[in-house]
């Protein structure tokens, strides 16, 4: 057995650096129920200021940033135009019906994570027939997970924000990895969502923090997400000491973990290249790894998902996790923690892997 893990299952997995940990210990802290923990206000401070907005609300989790921020912006019956493989439609429990009360009318997404502009204009619903749910909300998903990690433009973003404001609605995007996607493109985060409502970011995938996301808007706008925080059961008390950490990672400078992620991407490149060279890998053009997700399938379509679970199981057994993802797809995920030298140790592991999943196919 191998003498440390390498776990790629998602960025989520990562540790809190010494400096997290020491400014955790020695937060100043007050409630944030009251609004008077200081450490939390700063973190919001920054946050705001970072992607553009006025406010900022720190909240436990990424699944409650994008849920505070639909039950700010639709009314029950309302409807949300989402990518339909997006976290917000696939992976939030239906928090968009069971909580907002919202249907979601949902659109593919191409091979560039985005959703086609004449699409989502098309998408709309006529506020005149009183049949149809009331369009309230488009969302966009930066990076988009399901295309692997692709980073939306800032172009692209004015022209859905700029589709749906003529018809009178707000654009939020699910930031989650916001940062990649800055770093990806060479973009400041702010330009990226300039023309964004509501940006919802998470400190614990990437930028290594244990706890917690941001939502950043306008004033008004982060006063109704802190209702809706409240109601959920998402106000804590003495938050400043998860909320120490988020602001070690937005710091500029070597405690910062903004400017590493390029470091994650380059891993993920690479780990792509190694991988697109094996033979019985699947669906990898590696020259589409934008940001620090990896997604690939083993074996030919035909051969079912076996292949699959017998090259993760031979993985494991070798100290590497990776997991299942949709469409018969593996998924590999960089970040804080591995390194340039694990990439090499997790390509050996999978060139023995597939010898035992290609059997695995072969004898089904
Ligand atoms: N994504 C997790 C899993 O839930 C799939 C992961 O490992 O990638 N938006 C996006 C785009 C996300 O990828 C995630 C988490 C969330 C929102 C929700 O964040 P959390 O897990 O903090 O609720």
């Amino acid at each position: 057995m191998p003498d440390h893990l390498i776990d790629l299952r998602s960025d989520t997995v990562t540790q809190p650096t010494p400096q997290m940990r020491r400014a955790m210990a020695e937060a100043e802290v007050g409630d944030d129920v009251f609004g008077d923990d200081p450490t939390v206000i700063a973190l919001e401070e920054r946050a705001a200021d970072l992607l553009g907005k006025e406010a900022g609300l720190f909240v436990a989790s990424g699944t409650m940033g994008n849920l505070v921020c639909q039950m700010a912006h639709v009314p029950r019956g309302g409807e949300i135009i989402a990518e339909a493989e997006s976290h917000i439609v696939h992976d939030e429990a239906a928090g968009h019906a069971v909580v907002v009360g919202a249907s979601v009318r949902t659109l593919p997404a191409r091979a560039d994570g985005t959703m086609d502009p004449a699409a989502i204009r098309a998408a709309f619903r006529d506020p005149s027939d009183s049949h149809e749910p009331i369009t309230a909300l488009v969302c966009l998903e930066n990076t988009h997970g399901h295309s692997m990690g692709q980073p939306l433009t800032t172009d692209y973003t004015a022209e859905v924000a700029a589709i749906a404001h003529e018809r009178g609605v707000p654009l939020h995007v699910d930031g989650a990895r916001i940062f990649n996607a800055a770093v990806a493109l060479g973009v400041p985060a702010r330009d990226l969502v300039g023309a964004a409502d509501s940006v919802s970011f998470c400190l614990s995938k990437g930028l290594a923090c244990p706890v917690g996301s941001v939502v950043v808007g306008a004033r008004e706008f982060i006063w109704k997400a802190r209702r809706a925080r409240k109601l959920l059961g998402g106000g804590m008390r003495q938050a400043g000491v998860i909320a120490a950490a988020g602001s070690v990672a937005l710091r500029d400078g070597p405690e910062g973990m903004i400017d590493r992620l390029a470091e994650d991407h380059q891993n993920a490149s690479r780990l792509a290249h190694g991988l697109a060279a094996m033979p019985g890998i699947e669906g990898l053009d590696p020259d589409r790894v934008r940001t620090d997700f990896v997604l690939f399938q083993v074996g030919p379509p035909d051969a079912g998902t076996r292949p699959r679970a017998a090259f993760l199981d031979a993985l494991a057994q070798d100290g590497v996790l990776m997991v299942e993802y949709p469409h018969r797809q593996i998924r590999a995920v960089t970040h804080h923690g591995i390194e340039t030298t694990d990439i090499e140790r997790v390509l050996s592991a999978c060139r023995r892997a597939l010898a035992a999943a290609l059997t695995a196919g072969v004898t089904r």
